[in-house]
C-alpha cells in the first residue's frame, strides 16, 4: 500500500487532537473479478482487495462520545449513541458502525479517529465499505471486542443497510475485511464460507488493468434497489428462498414461469452469473487464469443486456480493451458507471490504455484513469 495515506491519517489525527494516535488501521477498496449482484441473491462472488486503502488513526477517548475527522471533508463530527440516520454524510458510515456494534451488544470504546483515503470515491471500488471496515477494525481492536473476523462484515453491512440506508449485499465489506494477499476471495454469500483462491497474475505473465470509466456511480439511488426488489420478487414467484436456488439446468423452465420479459432477463443474469463464478473458480484452481477471459466478457454482456446496469462509458471501455487484445473485460461493482477490469498480457497495459483513451476521445468522454491491480490483503492494523 501507499504509506502516504497512513502518514496523512496520522498527521490529521495530530492536527485535530494534538496527540499521537494509539494505532493505525487500514482497510482496502476492492474490485470484483466476477459475480455481480449475486451477493444479495445468496450466491457467489469473487472479489480481491485493491492496494488503495482507507486508514483510520485512532485513540480511545474520555467520555461517551466519538469524534471523527478526515482529510476528505472539512471539520470534525462528534456523536454519542445515535439511531439510524442520526449522523449524515461520510461520518454516518462511522456512526453506523458504532450503532451496529452497540446493537449487537458490544461496549464500543469512545474514540477519536482521523481518516485518510486513496480509494477513489464513486468509482465502484467500495470506498464506503473500506471506510466502514477501517472504522470497525479500529474500534474492535481498540476496545478488545470479541468479534471474530468472519462475523465482522455482517456488522459493517448492517451499518450500511440500516443506518445509512443503502440496500447493498455483503460482498464489499467481506472483501475489505477477509481478502488475503495474492488471492481472490471466493465467498458463498449464504453460508459466508470463504476459500482463498490463488490468483498470481504476474507468474502467468498477466495483469488486470482497472479502467475507471469516470461515469459516477451511486448506491443510495433507486436502480440498485429496483434490481434487488425484482430478484426477490422473482424468487417468491418461483417458490425458492433466493435465486441462488434456481438450478441452471432448469433455467428455461423457471423462466417460463415468470410473467414478464424484464424479470426473466434479471433472473437469467443472476443464475448464469452464479455459474460463471463457479466456472471461474474451477479454472483458477487449475491455474488456467487466461481462460477466465471469456467468462468475464460473458458476464459483461449479461450485465449489459439482461441486468441492464451498464452505461455507454463502461461498454466502450470493454469493447476497446477487447479490440486491443484483452482476454476478457467486464464492468465491476454495482453498475451505472464505475470501473472496468481487463485481463491482459502484463506488457500490454500501455497499449490497452491508449486504445481505451482513443475510443473515449471519439465519444467525447472524459479520459479514463487506469492502473494495474494486484490482489492485496484485507483490513489490518498497521502500527
Ligand atoms: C455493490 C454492492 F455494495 C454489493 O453488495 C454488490 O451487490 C455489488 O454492488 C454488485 O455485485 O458494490
Amino acid at each position: 500500500m501507499d504509506m502516504t495515506v497512513a502518514s496523512s491519517a496520522a498527521q490529521a489525527f495530530r492536527d485535530a487532537y494534538g496527540a499521537e494516535p494509539t494505532g493505525l488501521w487500514a482497510a482496502p477498496g476492492r474490485v470484483n473479478l466476477i459475480g455481480e449482484h449475486t451477493d444479495y441473491n445468496d450466491g457467489f462472488v469473487l472479489p480481491f482487495a485493491l492496494p488503495q486503502h482507507v486508514v483510520a488513526a485512532a485513540s480511545p477517548a474520555e467520555g461517551p462520545d466519538w469524534t471523527v475527522c478526515s482529510t476528505f471533508a472539512e471539520g470534525s463530527v462528534s456523536f454519542g449513541a445515535t439511531e439510524p440516520g442520526g449522523v449524515e454524510g461520510w461520518a454516518g458510515y462511522v456512526a453506523g458502525v458504532v450503532w451496529a456494534l452497540q446493537e449487537a451488544g458490544f461496549e464500543v470504546p469512545p474514540a477519536r479517529i482521523a481518516f485518510a483515503s486513496d480509494v477513489p470515491v464513486g468509482a465502484g471500488v467500495s470506498s464506503s465499505a473500506a471506510l466502514e471496515s477501517a472504522a470497525l477494525t479500529a474500534l474492535v481492536e481498540l476496545g478488545g471486542l470479541e468479534l471474530p473476523v468472519a462475523d465482522r462484515p455482517a456488522l459493517a453491512q448492517r451499518a450500511e443497510n440500516v443506518y445509512v440506508g443503502a440496500p447493498t449485499g455483503i460482498m464489499d465489506q467481506s472483501a475489505s475485511i477477509r481478502c488475503t494477499e495474492g488471492r481472490a476471495l471466493f465467498l458463498d454469500c449464504r453460508s459466508l464460507e470463504v476459500e482463498q483462491i490463488p490468483f498470481d497474475l504476474a507468474a502467468a505473465g498477466l495483469a488486470i488493468l482497472i479502467i475507471n470509466s469516470n461515469a459516477p456511480h451511486q448506491h443510495v439511488d433507486g436502480e440498485y434497489g429496483a434490481r434487488r426488489k425484482s430478484c426477490e420478487e422473482a424468487a417468491r414467484i418461483l417458490g425458492v428462498p433466493a435465486l441462488r436456488d434456481v438450478d441452471p439446468a432448469g433455467l428455461d423452465a423457471a423462466l417460463a414461469r415468470l410473467g414478464d420479459d424484464v424479470t426473466r432477463r434479471r433472473v437469467r443474469h443472476i443464475v448464469t452469473e452464479n455459474q460463471r463464478v463457479l466456472d471461474t473458480v474451477e479454472l483458477l484452481r487449475a491455474g488456467r487464469i487466461r481462460e477466465i477471459g471469456p467468462l468475464m466478457t460473458a458476464s459483461h454482456a449479461s450485465m449489459r443486456d439482461d441486468f441492464e446496469i451498464t452505461v455507454a462509458q463502461v461498454d466502450v471501455a470493454v469493447e476497446a480493451a477487447l479490440a486491443a487484445g484483452a482476454y476478457g473485460a467486464r464492468m465491476t461493482g454495482g453498475g451505472f458507471g464505475g470501473c472496468v477490469l481487463a485481463l491482459i498480457d502484463a506488457d500490454r497495459a500501455d497499449e490497452t490504455t491508449a486504445a481505451v483513451e482513443r475510443a473515449y476521445a471519439e465519444h467525447d468522454f472524459t479520459a479514463p484513469a487506469t492502473w494495474p491491480a494486484v490482489p492485496g490483503p484485507g483490513a489490518a492494523r498497521l502500527s
